[in-house]
């Protein structure tokens, strides 16, 4: 191969099953290249087939091992599974705080696994939309299960919700601060809760305390999220993990709740791609406008204030938005 195919090319490659293309596109879609948008349209139709497992939780927990864990566990069982971490290589964390972190093991040689990390530096919100567009990918690739990792603090795992059909959230024994603090978002987000490390004293505590936590009431749709303790490290509880997400998705196909959360994720995607266009527009738009920078002098001068500023650009930017649209 002398070039990289066009990217309608790409799509057929995905079609194909030729992992390189694969790899290429997944790449495209990351960097928010728009130029991914043609492939991504063609293959929309071939998705909405794989299980969507999003696994969530602090630095640390055994997210990674966790996924290795269930790699080895769904490959026994025949199912061909994709995985997407999302690294978190911020410069507050450079990635885990918490000692040796584990990386996602794989057999070079199995066709039925393919393995992305992505780095979510920078962009927030650009993550979420090339996450989902990744998992997408993998989907129409034709793997059974895409396992999603994220990093559980503040706004990803919110994310992983949107993304994912069931969300598994990791959490080790003596969880007690990190349970206070994380409650409040808890419920929406986990459909399972795995206590990783059960090696480690304090996981049968723990997850009693989740026990009594979960009793509080159902979450949405009422369902209970399922409680599991595992050892990812030492390949225990692993089956048990994937039989409480089974439990999940069959819970979602018998009550009908899955079509309306497809719904929900839907219109979070559109809102996100429809804010990312409209910012993209906006901010180029004002780079090209040579009246912005005596705006900002005038500003500067105190002789506008940076609200009325940003007034006068909207319209403008609206202004020259509006014929034609
Ligand atoms: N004792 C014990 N340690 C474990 C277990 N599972 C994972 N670990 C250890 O915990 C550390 C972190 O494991 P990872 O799987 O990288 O955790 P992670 O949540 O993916 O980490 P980040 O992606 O950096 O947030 C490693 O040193 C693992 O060996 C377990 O079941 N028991
Ligand atoms: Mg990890």
């Amino acid at each position: 191969m002398t070039r990289s195919p066009p990217l309608p090319a790409a799509a057929r490659g995905v079609i194909a099953k030729d992992r390189g293309a694969l790899a290429r596109l997944i790449t495209s879609a990351e960097r928010r290249d728009p130029a991914a948008a043609s492939a991504l349209r063609a293959l929309y139709p071939r998705t909405g087939h794989a299980q969507i497992v999003g696994i969530t939780g602090p630095l640390g927990v055994g997210k990674s091992s966790v996924i290795n864990g269930l790699l080895h566990h769904l490959r026994s069982i025949g199912r061909t599974v994709g995985v997407v971490a999302v690294d978190p290589t911020s410069p507050f964390t450079g990635g885990s705080v918490l000692g040796d972190r584990v990386r996602l093991e794989r057999d070079p040689s199995d066709a039925g696994v393919f393995i992305r990390s992505m780095a979510n530096r920078g962009h927030a919100g650009g993550v979420a939309l090339a996450t989902r567009e990744v998992t997408r990918l993998l989907d129409a690739f034709g793997f059974d299960v895409v396992l999603v990792e994220t990093v559980g603090s503040g706004q990803a795992d919110i994310e992983v919700r949107d993304i994912a059909s069931t969300s598994v959230v990791v959490l080790v024994p003596h969880l007690g601060d990190e349970v206070q603090t994380l409650k409040a978002g808890l419920f929406e987000i986990a459909d399972v809760f795995c206590v990783n490390k059960a090696d480690l004293p304090g996981a049968d505590l723990a997850a009693k305390d989740l026990r009594e936590l979960v009793s509080l009431g159902p979450g949405p749709g009422g369902w209970k999220p399922r409680i599991v303790t595992a050892s990812a490290r030492e390949g225990q509880g692993i089956p048990e993990l994937w039989n409480a997400i089974g439990a999940h998705e069959r819970f979602l196909d018998e009550t009908g709740v899955r079509a309306d959360a497809e719904r929900k994720q839907l219109a979070a995607e559109l809102l996100a791609l429809v804010t990312e266009m409209v910012e993209r527009e906006v901010s180029s738009g004002l780079e090209r406008d040579p009246r912005l920078r005596e705006l900002l002098d005038r500003v500067a001068r105190r002789e506008v204030d940076p609200r009325s500023a940003a007034e006068l650009l909207a319209s403008r930017v609206r202004g020259r938005r509006a014929p034609g649209r």
